[in-house]
Order: C-alpha cells, then sequence, then structure tokens
C-alpha cells in the first residue's frame, strides 16, 4: 500500500518540556480531566475540503500546491487515493473523526446519478477505512455552492427546479452520512442569501428554506438518520448578505418556522468574528439557548476581515470556548472540527502535520486552564456574587411575577438611590492571566 505522508510516523503526546514539534506538548488523549478524557471532551475532527482538496488557490492566483495523491489517473482514482491518504492522516494525527461535503470525497459526474454512483463508490472505500482504524464521521453535508446551477442559491433560489436539485443533492447525502454512521449533519447556507433586494424576495426565500428544511426532517424520520441536524451560522461571504447570519437570526429563524427542536448549531470562530460577535459570545448564547451541537474550530484575521479559516492558534480564545462548552455541559454528538486551511506558502504536507498539532494542542490547552477555572470556581462565584440581590427580596418578587410597576414605583421611592458596585472587570482579566 501506497503511503502518503511517509515523513510522519506517529504523533504523540511528549509532554510541554519535549522539543520535537512533532509531537504534542498539551494533548494527551487518555488523559483525564474533570471525569472525561481529553479525547472524549475535544472530540477533534479533520476536515476533509480544506486538509486533502485544498490546495492554496485565492481569489488572486491559481493552487501553489501539489499533493501525490493529486496526481495523474482519473478524477475517480484520484478520489480514491485522496480517502486512502486521508485516513492515513488521520490515524498518523491521532484524531478519532472527520467531517465532509458530497463534492470533496467523489467528483461530479456528468448527470445527478452519475454523481451518485461516484459517490457510492467513494463511501464503500471510506467505510472499510473508517472500520480498519476506528475514525469516524462527526458529520456530513452537501456542496449546494461550487456549481454554478446554485450561483443564485440552493433552497433558496428564485426557480424550483433547482431547489429540487438540491433536494435530491442533500437527499444523497443524508444517506451517505447515515451509511458511514455520521453522528451529525450540516447544514451550512453555502450562497442561501442575497446581494441586492430589488432582485430578491426575501420573505419567500426564507419560507422556501424553511420547507426545505423540513422536508429534509420527514426523510430523516424516513431513512431512520438519527443525528441532529445543524445549521452553521455565517453573515456574508459568498452573498452580501447569509440568511443564516449568526446564532441569534438563526434561533429566530428556527422558531418561527417550527424547526427549533430539530436543529442545533454548528458555530464557527470565523463566522462569528466576521458577524462582529467574538467566538465565545456565539458559544455562550447558543448555550443559553440550548442549541450548541458542534463547533468549526478555526480562527479569523481581524486585519484582513475574510473569512481566511485559519488554524486556531490563541489560548485566550480556546480557553474561553472550553469553560463556556463544558460549563455547559460539554459535546455529545457534535465536536471540534478543524474548518482551517494552511496558508497558500504552506505547500508541504508536513505543513498539514504541524497546523494541526499546533491547534490540537492549543485547545487542549485551553480545556487544562478552563478546567482548572471551573475547579476553583472563583469566577463563577463571583457572577453568583453580583446577582445575589436577585436570589431574595425584590429580586425574587420579580423574577417569581409578584410584583407590578406600581409597587416597584413605590420600592423604588422607598429605597431611594441604588448603590452601585464595581464590575471589576481589571480584576477579572489579571485573574484570568493567573490561570493562563
Ligand atoms: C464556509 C463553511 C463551510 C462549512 C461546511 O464558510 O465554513 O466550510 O463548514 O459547508
Ligand atoms: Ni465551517
Ligand atoms: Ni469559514
Amino acid at each position: 500500500m501506497n503511503e502518503f505522508f511517509p515523513e510522519v510516523k506517529q504523533v504523540r503526546y511528549e509532554g510541554p518540556k519535549s522539543k520535537n514539534p512533532l509531537s504534542f506538548k498539551y494533548y494527551n488523549a487518555p488523559e483525564k480531566i474533570l471525569g472525561k478524557t481529553m479525547e472524549q471532551h475535544l472530540r477533534f475532527a479533520v476536515c476533509y475540503w480544506h486538509t486533502f482538496k485544498g490546495l492554496g488557490s485565492d481569489q488572486f492566483g491559481s493552487s501553489t500546491i501539489s499533493r501525490s495523491y493529486d496526481q495523474g489517473g482519473s478524477a475517480m482514482e484520484i478520489a480514491e487515493n485522496t480517502m486512502y491518504a486521508a485516513f492515513e492522516f488521520f490515524t498518523k494525527i491521532g484524531v478519532k473523526f472527520w467531517c465532509f461535503h458530497d463534492r470533496d470525497i467523489a467528483p461530479e459526474g456528468e448527470s445527478l446519478s452519475e454523481s451518485n454512483k461516484n459517490l457510492d463508490r467513494i463511501v464503500a472505500i471510506a467505510k472499510k477505512l473508517q472500520n480498519n482504524t476506528g475514525v469516524k464521521t462527526l458529520w456530513g453535508t452537501a456542496n449546494l455552492f461550487s456549481n454554478k446551477r446554485f450561483m443564485a442559491g440552493a433552497a433558496t433560489n428564485p426557480s424550483p427546479n433547482v431547489f429540487a436539485y438540491a433536494a435530491a443533492q442533500v437527499k444523497k447525502a443524508m444517506e451517505v452520512t447515515k451509511e458511514l454512521s455520521g453522528a451529525g449533519y450540516v447544514f451550512w447556507g453555502g450562497r442561501e442569501g442575497y446581494d441586492m433586494l430589488l432582485n430578491t424576495d426575501m420573505k419567500r426565500e426564507l419560507d422556501h428554506l424553511a420547507k426545505f428544511f423540513h422536508l429534509a426532517i420527514d426523510y430523516k424520520k424516513k431513512i431512520g438518520f438519527k443525528g441532529p441536524f445543524y445549521i452553521e451560522p455565517k453573515p456574508k461571504e459568498p452573498t452580501k448578505h447569509q440568511y443564516d447570519f449568526d446564532a441569534g437570526n438563526c434561533y429566530a429563524f428556527l422558531q418561527k418556522y417550527d424547526l427549533a427542536e430539530y436543529f442545533k448549531l454548528n458555530v464557527e470562530a470565523n463566522h462569528a468574528t466576521l458577524a462582529s460577535h467574538s467566538f465565545h459570545h456565539e458559544l455562550q448564547y447558543s448555550v443559553d439557548n440550548n442549541i450548541l451541537g458542534s463547533v468549526d474550530a478555526n480562527r479569523g484575521d481581524l486585519l484582513l476581515g475574510w473569512d481566511t479559516d485559519q488554524f486556531p492558534n490563541d489560548i485566550y480564545e480556546t480557553t474561553l470556548a472550553m469553560y463556556i462548552i463544558i460549563n455547559g455541559g460539554g459535546f455529545t454528538t457534535g465536536g471540534l472540527n478543524f474548518d482551517a486551511h494552511v496558508r497558500r506558502q504552506s505547500i508541504d504536507p508536513i505543513d498539514l502535520f504541524y497546523a494541526h498539532i499546533g491547534a490540537m494542542d492549543v485547545f487542549a490547552r485551553g480545556l487544562r486552564v478552563a478546567a482548572n477555572m471551573i475547579k476553583d470556581g472563583k469566577f463563577k462565584k463571583f457572577v453568583q456574587q453580583r446577582y445575589a440581590g436577585w436570589d431574595k427580596g425584590i429580586g425574587q418578587k420579580i423574577e417569581k411575577g409578584r410584583i407590578d410597576f406600581v409597587q416597584l414605583e413605590k420600592y423604588a421611592l422607598e429605597n431611594g438611590e441604588p448603590k452601585l458596585q464595581s464590575g471589576r472587570q481589571e480584576l477579572l482579566e489579571n485573574i484570568l492571566n493567573e490561570y493562563i
């Protein structure tokens, strides 16, 4: 059997003192933290599209990267080789999950039925490799944005024929995700959005999107796919205004169209910042509304301001993310999917290893720090004390709905000016630094 990454044997945990760049300093998969192993907490996944199909092209130039599995042969031969290379990579890096779009893993054919046949052939190989390696599918999805037929959207396209085509593609993608025992299924909006309102019936398009999701739920039940659906919010790119703008916008949509019980969110760090939120804001909002499903773990660049999909490397971000995720009960079906690609100049296969090692280690560190913060309970205690007024007296009356505006006015008149209390932001920032 061909070896596609001969330069790396197996990436192992060697601890923080190691100087080996091909080792983990903080990610020790079997180590228990707060009752679960690091592997169970973090549930890392490798994404297929960037890691194996992303070859460095950008808006200004074509590919810079060439991979041994991507050379010569027919499109189907390349697809087969790429699948073997992918499982070699998953195994060597020690990640137990992967994520894919239908069109990442198998080439689109001349017709829909040929595309489906191509997919079936590659899925059979993936299934065999999953069985051999124990690596599992975190989620599958359909690419409803690359082909020109989707230029004006898929489920929100002005043409019902495109809606039908997208439905057929999602139907098949759900079937293969089930075939691979996928833990979940993602809907990222792709080109569901608009560039100009003068040519767009926004209300009708959103009605159609909801219809599409209801049809997907019906089919999910029909085939007995048990995993949750996730919507992945993103405010812009490729359209000027994406319909699934942010977590709050998605939640309003899900509630309006009676979809909330079937969907959770796949929160992506870079999409959060594009929406002018922090990553942890979007996580906390999702936890608070019981819709946190999974995470696309990456980062943007504030100076560039687009979806740069870089590998996470900021210990503050990963600490706050893990603090919120663990306080929210941790992942069940979801995980941390590295929806990230190496930079255009990082052309060697070994760069893929460095990228994933760094990302896994920075989340592992974040987990360790967050666990210490949770064990000590200092931040939690501070918040409890800050809101303590609500646990008794007037606060309880308001929360329990046992007081009206007239009585509140009486209370305010009697009690005079409320006493001010410091928010202690600087102190809390200092304490956070002590943990990190
Ligand atoms: C693009 C999205 C995409 C989804 C999967 O911005 O992040 O990669 O995660 O369709
Ligand atoms: Ni993503
Ligand atoms: Ni992205």
